[in-house]
Order: C-alpha cells, then structure tokens, then sequence
C-alpha cells in the first residue's frame, strides 16, 4: 500500500487521508488566498477587517483564523442579491438560493472552478459511502435554486455513476422508476425516504426486494433511530450527507461506511465550534456552533460563517482512517430556523408574510408535526372581529390570500387556520411562535 493510499481508494479522495500536519499547510495556503482575495473585492470584508486594524498578510498559520472577523445569514440579506461577490459578473456561471430571515432570499454564486470543486466535494461524498461506477443514483434531491438536486447530480455523475434526475415529489412515481430502471442508490432527505416507505408498502412495493443498497439522506435533523428504520424498512444503507447553501451545498461533510458522524471535507472547508453566546471558540469534543471558512471559494468568499447549527468536532480518529475530523450529528440550531419539508423556514418571514394582509392581527402560532413520514405545517393566526363576522366567502378570501402570501415568501403551502382575537395563548416572556411536534 503506497503512502496515504487505502485499497479500493477512490483516486478522487486521496486528500481525506492527507497526514494531518500536510492538510493544516494545504488549509493556510487556501485559506491565504481566499482571505486576500476578499480583503481586495469584498467591501464588507475590507471594511470589518480594517476595523480590527488587519491586513491578510497578518496570517502567520491556518490557527490565526481566529483573528478574522464572522460572516452571518444577514450579511448575505443586507448585500443581496450580489454585494458579496469578489469576481465580475462574466465569471459567474451559476446561481443557487435559500430561505433568508424575510422576505427575500439569500443568493449564492460560483464560478466555474467553485461548481467543479463542489462537484468533486460531492464525488468524494458519494465515494466515502460506497457508491461507484455503475450504480444508478435517484437523485430525488429538489432541482432548483436549492442546492441538493443539481449538487448530487454533478457529483454522481463526475464519479461515473448513471443520475436519474428525478427531483422530488411524485412518490407513485419515484416507486415506479425506483423499481423499473433498478436504481441502486436514492439521494433525498430522510423525511421523504420514509414517506416513500410507507407509499411503496400501500402499492404492494417492498423496498427491501429491490436493488436499492445506499441511501444518501440530509438537509434536515435526523437521528439513529431513523437510521435504523431506513435501513429496515428500505433494505439499505444510510448515510448523514451535511452541507448549506452558503458554503457550497450538499457535500461539505459526508460520513464513511463506518457511519460515526460525517467527515468535513477540511481541506476545502475549514471547521471551528464556537460558543454561539461568548463567541469563543471551544476545543474539539466540546458542543458549540459550528463555523465555517470556505478556503476556495472564488465566486463569493465565506470567511468564519457562523451556520447557526449546534454540534460537536469529534476529538477521535475514525477507524476509515481518513484525517478529517467528523461533526456530531446535528440536532438543532442556534437560532429559530425550521426545517419543514427540507426548506428552510424563518418564523418571521411567515409574520411578514401574515401583516402584509389586511385583517389579520399580529398574533398566530406556526404548528410543525410529522404524519406518515411527511412534516405538515399549520399556520393559526387572530384575525379581527370583522373579519369573522364577515359572510363565508369574505373568509374565504382572506384564507386564499394570507395562502398566496406564505407561499410566496416560503414556497410551501400551509393550512391556515383562522381564529377570533384572544383565542391563541399569550406568553409572559417571549412568544412561543412554534410549536414543533415531530418526534426525530
Ligand atoms: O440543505 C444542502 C443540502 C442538500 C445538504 C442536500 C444535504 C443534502 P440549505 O438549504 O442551505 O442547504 O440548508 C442548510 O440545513 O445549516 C442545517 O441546519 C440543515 N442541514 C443540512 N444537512 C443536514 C444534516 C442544504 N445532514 C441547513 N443534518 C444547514 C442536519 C442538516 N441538518
């Protein structure tokens, strides 16, 4: 076995058993690069930097990190759509987007070597769990300006494997394909695979007959338990795939077939657990909020992204024996961001949405649940005595608009319940806008 080559090794993933003391060279010359190259074209970054009297050649070693100022989800609402941006327009060849806190979303940008990075990113992904050349990957991950569809796409396909580009919804449908071209591997969130668990038994289909072997499952919470009900209801392996849109997308972190947490792919993404109230940044092992430094990007620079999600850098060698470290699976956030349907969802972009129209008032509660795999959401909110003694169809209206209105800021469709003033339970402290019923 040659030096830092494992048999059966995907050559695509070489750098997940770079000797560490290589990989932290490898991380401050990118991390150098990215820093001077935002330093010159990102006025937010020069601005933050020259506050704290910083130059990029302050960087002595990749630790140094520290010393560089946050990124958080609204410097990318306060710069939309393109403030962030460190290269012209013309090197621009794509777009993806994701929830902001209001109304508008928050957009990302990649040049053609960020996309062929990610792509790789998401190679490495696909190879680390085991899937390879004539496998048939469902990739039932959304199409769109969400980056899960077209990230697992590229990645499957850059590895040599066959994409069915399926995109989500359509259940009978994904069953019928799973089943007719024998897909080996499914790419979806986990909430949707049990979904199609259930649909596949009531159509007579039992998963575990067919080919399928690997499930790659995230953009959402998910726990062992659900591990072991996919992989008994569907015959297959499951797989944590992590990653967020402002970072790359899918595949910032993936786990290994020894399935203990998934492994950051840390010479491209750089990881520190901070202390989300001190801001401190706290030893391996230790729970915290995750920080992230994209150390390539070229298009928009991430520097010490704060994610909002709460986890843990395992201190221990995994026994794959890559040297990348691997994140506990994540559970929760350090903010009040849902995940419902695998889109993200800010409470305050449904109460934009609510004041917008005319006779509600600003009172309502946002009930999440889980019924046969699938999240529902309900959006109940006060509306104005009028209103209610309005005829039916005055009613009516009113539910199809405020419908039109949450559906244009969150893409979902919620029901709506409309109820009199003073119906919905007034807290003493904060507003207790969410009530999240699922059981992970
Ligand atoms: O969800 C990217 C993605 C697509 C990841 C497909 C995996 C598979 P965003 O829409 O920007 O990007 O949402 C990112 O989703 O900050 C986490 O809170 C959550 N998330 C993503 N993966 C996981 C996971 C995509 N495996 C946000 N476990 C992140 C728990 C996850 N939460």
């Amino acid at each position: 076995m040659k030096n830092g080559e494992f048999p059966g090794m995907h050559p695509a993933s070489a750098m997940d058993y770079l000797p560490v003391a290589q990989l932290r060279e490898v991380q401050f010359a990118r991390l150098k690069e990215t820093v001077r190259r935002a330093y010159e074209n990102v006025a937010l970054f020069r601005k933050r930097m020259d506050e704290r009297r910083l130059k990029p050649s302050d960087l002595r070693r990749i630790e140094d990190v520290v010393k560089l100022p946050f990124m958080v989800k609204t410097d990318l609402r306060d710069n939309y759509p393109f403030g962030l941006f460190a290269c012209p327009m013309r090197e621009i060849v794509r777009f993806h987007a994701s929830s902001g806190t209001t109304g508008k979303p928050i957009v990302v940008g990649y040049t053609q070597e960020d996309l062929d990075d990610w792509s790789r990113a998401m190679m490495r992904s696909f190879a680390a769990c085991g899937v390879h050349r004539g496998d048939i990957v469902q990739n039932a991950y959304g199409y769109g300006l969400f980056t899960g569809g077209l990230g697992a796409h590229y990645g499957a396909e850059a590895l040599g494997a066959a994409v069915i580009p399926v995109s989500v919804g359509n259940t009978d449908r994904q069953i019928m394909i799973m089943k007719d071209f024998g897909a080996t591997v499914i790419c979806c969130t986990p909430s949707y695979f049990l979904h199609l668990v259930d649909r596949a038994a009531e159509l007579g289909v039992d998963l575990r007959k067919l080919p399928l072997r690997i499930g790659v499952f995230g953009a959402e919470p998910w726990t062992e338990d659900m591990r072991q009900r996919i992989e008994a209801a569907g015959g297959i392996r499951a797989f944590d795939i992590y990653g967020l849109s402002e970072i790359a997308g899918p595949g910032v972190a993936m786990e290994c077939t020894h399935q203990a947490g998934p492994h950051i792919f840390e010479d491209l993404f750089y990881p520190e657990i901070i202390d989300p109230e001190t801001l401190e940044l706290l030893p391996d092992g230790t729970e915290g909020e995750l920080v992230l430094t994209a150390l390539c990007k070229r298009a928009m620079p991430m520097i010490r992204y704060r994610t909002r999600d709460i986890t843990a850098l395992e201190p221990a060698r995994c026994a794959c024996g890559r040297t990348l470290r691997r994140i506990r699976r994540i559970g929760r956030r350090s903010d009040d961001m849902l995940i419902v349907r695998g889109v993200n969802l800010f409470p305050s972009q449904i109460e934009a949405a609510l004041l917008k129209v005319e006779g509600t008032l600003p009172h309502y509660q946002i009930v999440v649940d889980r019924m046969k795999g699938l999240d529902t959401l309900e959006v109940q909110v006060e509306v104005t005595a009028e209103v209610l003694s309005d005829t039916v169809g005055g009613l009516e209206q009113l539910r199809a608009q405020l419908g039109r209105a949450i559906e244009s800021v969150t893409g979902l469709h919620p029901s709506l319940r409309l109820v009199a003033p003073r119906t919905l339970q007034r807290s003493e402290g904060k507003a207790r806008r969410v009530i999240d019923k699922r059981v992970l």
